[in-house]
Order: C-alpha cells, then structure tokens, then sequence
C-alpha cells in the first residue's frame, strides 16, 4: 500500500527534490544542441512559473494547454505549470484547430504555452474559443513581444517557490481519443504521478541514475511522458529528447545521446531492427514496447536483431501508465506478463465475475491509479464495481500471466468461431510480402461476420488476386483455417492515431 503525505506536489518530488538534495549538478536533460542539468531545469521552469503567475494571471487550479514537439521547452512548461498549482493539459503536436478547439472546450482551458510552430492552429483555436486569454509561444524567432514567452523568461526570477498542492489536487488531464473518435479527459492527481514512478518503474524496470532514457511517444501520451520524463527524473537519470522519432531518427538519437532505455511500439521494432548491428554497438539495454500488443514475431525479430528481450507492457491513459507486464528476464512469449506490484488484474465475463483460468474475458484492473474522466457519463463503461475495464479481452493462465487476445471490440464472431483480431494480424505478418496489416470482422448474412484483412505490402510484391490466395493459403496454413481473411483489401498505409495507435474504426467505416 502506498502512503503519500496529505501535501504533495510531484513536480517538487521530481524536480526539486534532486537539487534540494545536492544533485542539481546532474545531468537531466539533453536535445539537439542543449544539456540541462538539474539545476537548469528547475531554473527554466520557475521562469515560466513567475511568468504565469505575475503576468499571464495564473492562479492555482487553472488548466494550461502544452503543444510541443518533445523539446526541452515543453517539459520545462510542464514543470511550470505543475510548480504554480496549475493542471497540465498537453495535446498531440499534429493536432489542428479544431481538434485543439474541442480539447480547450472540454478541459476549460484558459491559458497556454505552445511551440511556435504550431502558432496558426493555436491562434485559430482561440479564435474559436475566448475561454482561451493568455497565449506565449516558445522557440520562435521574430515573434511580436505580446506573443513570445523567452523575453519575458529573460526578466523573471529563476527561484519559484513551488505551491503546496494537496496529493489529490489535479496535477495533470490526459486526453485519449478511444476507439470511437470522441475525446474524453482523464484527471490524474500529484499522488497518482507519483505512485506510477513506484510501481512498474520501480518493480519491473529497474533502471539506474545512470541510465539515458529516449523514447518516440508524444508526451501529450501519458505512456511518452512517464517514460522520458518521470521516470527517469523519479531516479535521478536523465532524457534524450527527438522532436521528431520515426525509427530512423530513434536510431540515431540513441546512438548520438548513448541513450540505454528505449519507449517505443512494435511497428517502430520492426523497423530499427534492420539497424540491429548497428544497435549492438551502442549503450542500448533495456527496450520496452507499449501502445499496442506486441506480437511473437517482432519480439523474435528484435532479439535476433539486437540480443534484447522486449519488456512489453499494458496501460492506458485512463490508468495514467503500465499496469501488466514482465521483466525482461521473465518473458513467456505470447504473453503481456503479471500484474505491476501494486496492482491488480482479472478476467471476468459479462456480468463482471471471474472467470477461470485459460477463459477468455474482458480484462478488470485495480490499484493505486484508475479511470476518472471529467464530466463525462462514459466513467460507468470503465470503472464497474471499484475495478477498470480497460477494453481488452484477455486470458489468464494457471501461473497469473495474462495472454492478449483482441480490444474487447475486435473480436470477430464468425460462424460462432471467436477470432481474435490480432492473432490472424501475427498469422499475416509473418508473411515475407506483409509490411503492415490490421484485421476487423465485416458484417455478413452468412457468418454474422468475416474476418477483413487490410494489408500493406512491401515494395517488389505484387497486389493481385494471386497475392490474396496466397496469404489466404498462408494464414490456413499457420493458424485454425477457419481464421482466415476471406476478404483482403491492398492499402498504402493504416489509419494511425498520432501515437501510432491503429484506428480499427476508421477501417470500419473508411469514410
Ligand atoms: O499501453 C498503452 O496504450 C499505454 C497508454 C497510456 C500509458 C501507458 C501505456 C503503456
């Protein structure tokens, strides 16, 4: 059980904390072309925190929208507004103006620090919504005085005396979009941060002051943030941030910054495994993959390639981060893992008892951090009897290993058969001519539905009807043939959230 005092801010815990103790002269955080100490952080982030205060008008409490590429800026704001009592609300770097617009809506957003680079869609979402009074922008040249934040950083103190927050006060809101496109706020609490940084971290991680982490997540995703940001800096280690991380920047940016622990996806896997020789040169030691189940081939694929067993993990914004997972000396493949210590988790059916073990249900989870949206009536889908339904169907073996099988929305019913999504995705991507592939259940007469196979084929590989016998033949053959793709549609990519999440509705209805 973890206690926290009745005040808490975790911005003091984790910034604070380090130089209070001595270690201000550590390293923190590294970019393309900065090195911040601990120290220097925490004086960049009490900058911003008197500019909030003494000149944006910020009082305890208000929600401060954070759009940024992953930049040393965005995380010093972030600090910031955690430091001056206020309620993070980071939003995905990509987002346009009316996205932007429903986020600011929904959170009651009235102040924000954004990246310049984005300045048109944020200045066209407050257009839309005056909620929104006070607006600098980071990291622009030529920026009008009224609009730039660093001339006012320039004149303000660089001490801050961080508020005494209650360790249930809203520290920050993580919007998740679901699987349906409708955007819901989950609230987190300084306490809960803080119990994410002692639970897998701590218990499932292990790693050590000396270790670098980098990472391709946004830090609007709570998955990005705990993992380049509060989770080294709850030990004192230190971030490499990339603003931008598809694979082949990741690979560089490890090698560049000696980066030892790795945030990414299994797509991002399957990609940097081809740089695996050049990866075995580096400081790389510990990788962990979360976002989206991984599949046996890739977690083979990554071994074979670097000599690193994958540390694969479930958590959800709702739950603030990971909650099932192995160690990396314990991995069973084809399975997520155990419960984090601290946590809890079952199967249940329908109704919401346990089922036994080796039954297939939907996966309920407890423990230190849980769902609760603001002011929204879907809270009663997720959290039923004290326990969160997370949306994904699972099986628990005799040893308390849980066995991903589908998003409780993915799993196909044809001809009665249950067919979950992902495992006919694995049969598909085990083919040499399958890049990329997502299966849904098409409604049918016939079958109540059949399994629809999209697929991304790597270049050389022909898009023909003898490409879909043949992957047809391929699935009968490594999987129940009644698995199958009966229908298999040639695409040019997948419909990806900006986390690189798979967005099976969209495929449902491609319109
Ligand atoms: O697995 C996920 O999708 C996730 C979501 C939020 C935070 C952390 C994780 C791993």
């Amino acid at each position: 059980e973890l206690q926290f005092p009745e005040r808490l801010n975790c911005a003091a815990e984790l910034l604070d904390r380090h130089v209070a103790k001595g270690r201000g002269e550590r390293l923190c955080l590294q970019a393309q072309g900065v090195r911040w100490t601990y120290a220097e952080l925490q004086a960049q982030a009490n900058r911003i925190a008197n500019v909030l205060t003494t000149q944006m008008g910020l009082v305890p409490g208000n929600r401060v929208l954070l759009c940024a590429p992953n930049n040393p800026m965005m995380v010093a704001s972030w600090f910031a507004v955690v430091k001056a009592g206020g309620i993070a609300v980071a939003a995905m770097p990509l987002l346009r103006a009316k996205e932007l617009g429903t986020i600011i809506e929904i959170a009651q957003v009235s102040h924000a620090l954004c990246d310049a680079a984005l300045l048109a869609e944020v200045q066209a979402a407050q257009a839309a919504n005056p909620r929104l009074q006070a607006v600098r922008y980071f990291n622009g040249s030529g920026l009008p005085a009224e609009q730039a934040l660093e001339p006012l950083m320039a004149q303000a103190s660089p001490h801050f005396d961080t508020v005494q927050t209650a360790a249930t006060d809203t520290c920050l809101l993580g919007f998740t979009s679901g699987t349906t496109g409708v955007p819901k706020a989950t609230m987190h609490f300084h306490r809960d941060v803080m119990a994410v940084c002692a639970c897998w971290p701590r218990h499932v991680l292990r790693a050590e002051p000396d270790d670098v982490f980098i990472g391709s997540p946004p830090l609007a995703f709570t998955f990005g943030l705990g993992g380049q940001v509060l989770f080294p800096m709850a030990i004192g280690a230190s971030m490499a941030l990339l603003e931008k991380a598809g694979p082949v920047q990741l690979v560089d940016g490890i090698e560049q910054f000696g980066a030892t622990v790795v945030f990414t996806a299994p797509t991002s896997y399957r990609v940097m495994a081809q740089q695996g020789e050049r990866l075995r040169q580096t400081r790389l030691r510990k990788c962990v993959s979360a976002g989206e189940a991984l599949n046996a081939s890739t977690r083979a694929l990554w071994k074979d390639a670097t000599g690193i067993e994958i540390i694969d993990g479930i958590g959800s914004t709702e739950m603030l981060h990971i909650f099932i997972s192995h160690r990396e000396d314990e991995a069973r493949p084809g399975a997520t893992g155990r419960a984090v210590p601290g946590y809890r988790a079952k199967v249940v059916d329908a109704q919401g008892q346990e089922v036994p073990a080796g039954t297939v249900g939907k996966l309920a989870v407890q423990g230190p951090t849980g769902c609760r949206y603001l002011n929204d009536s879907r809270q009663t889908q997720y959290v039923h009897a004290g326990w969160n339904l997370t949306g994904d169907a699972y099986v628990m073996d005799a040893d308390g290993y849980f066995i991903y099988q589908a998003r409780t929305d993915d799993m196909i019913i044809s001809s009665g058969y249950n067919i979950a999504a992902p495992e006919v995705e694995d049969a598909l991507l085990a083919h040499a001519a399958v890049a990329e592939c997502a299966v849904i259940g098409l409604p049918d007469s016939e079958r109540g539905q059949i399994v629809k196979a999209f697929v991304v084929l790597r270049p050389g590989f022909a898009a023909d009807a003898d490409m879909v016998k043949t992957l047809q033949d391929f699935v009968k053959s490594t999987v129940a043939p009644y698995k199958y793709p009966r229908a298999v549609d040639f695409v040019g990519q997948l419909p990806r959230t900006a986390t690189g999440k798979l967005q099976r509705f969209r495929l449902h209805s491609p319109a």
